[in-house]
């Protein structure tokens, strides 16, 4: 009896081991804010009209996505499947621009969801991704800020001035 018992705990040890190797190969991308998604829910989120209007950019990395069979991460990480997942990110990019509003999901259109792919893939992969295969630009027709461009010395300069302006504005009122 305890040498079936024994065995049976050898074989389950060994199954936990198989699994858990198998879950440890997950391509994780560390988003900021939303934390692991896998690459099938990369490009996919809740805003129907950015992704009713990227579909074919969306379809044609989401197939890509889907043949990189168990994650692979080499695949997901490949130079074609990249091209495919930046498209889609510049698409939903410029369709922000047109549309002038803020992005609805940290996936959408966002340089930092695609340094965090890159990121994932040095990790998984040991594959750097070049500047190159992960930066959005700005669409010919653009013109005007865009409140992803504004770095963060434009936006603390933003911010007091108009806390000196708002600030002002109180003390004038109050001397009157
Ligand atoms: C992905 O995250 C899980 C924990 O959520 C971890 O067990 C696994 O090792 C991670 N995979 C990689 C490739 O870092
Ligand atoms: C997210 O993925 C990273 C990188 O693989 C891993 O170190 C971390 O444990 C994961 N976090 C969660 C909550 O699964
Ligand atoms: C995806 O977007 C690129 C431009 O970013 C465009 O040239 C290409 O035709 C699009 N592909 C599909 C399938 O819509
Ligand atoms: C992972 O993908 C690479 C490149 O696409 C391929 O050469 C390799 O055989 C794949 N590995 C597995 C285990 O499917
Ligand atoms: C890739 O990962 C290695 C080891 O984790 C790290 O030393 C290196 O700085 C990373 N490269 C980039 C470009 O992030
Ligand atoms: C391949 C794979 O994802 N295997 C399993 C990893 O772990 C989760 C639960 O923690 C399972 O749902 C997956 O099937």
């Amino acid at each position: 009896m305890q040498f079936i018992a024994l065995f049976i705990a050898f074989f389950a040890a060994l199954a936990g081991r198989a699994y858990a190797q198998i879950n440890a190969t997950t391509f994780n991308i560390t988003l900021p804010g939303l934390g692991n998604v896998t690459a099938n829910q990369f490009l996919s989120f809740n805003d129907a009209d950015l992704t009713t209007k990227c579909s074919g950019n969306l379809t044609a990395a989401n197939n890509a996505i889907s043949a990189c069979t168990n994650n692979n991460a080499t695949c997901l990480c490949s130079p074609p499947t990249v091209r495919l997942i930046l498209e889609c990110e510049q698409c939903y990019f410029e369709q922000l621009i047109a549309e002038n509003r803020a992005m609805p999901d940290v996936r959408a259109g966002n340089a930092a969801a695609l340094t965090a792919y890159a990121t994932a893939c040095n990790a998984s992969a040991g594959v750097v991704l070049i500047a190159d295969q992960t930066t959005l630009t700005l669409p010919s027709n653009w013109d005007g800020p865009y409140g992803q461009f504004l770095n963060a010395g434009a936006t603390v300069f933003g911010v007091i001035c108009t806390i000196v302006l708002g600030v002002g504005a109180i003390t004038v009122v109050n001397t009157m």
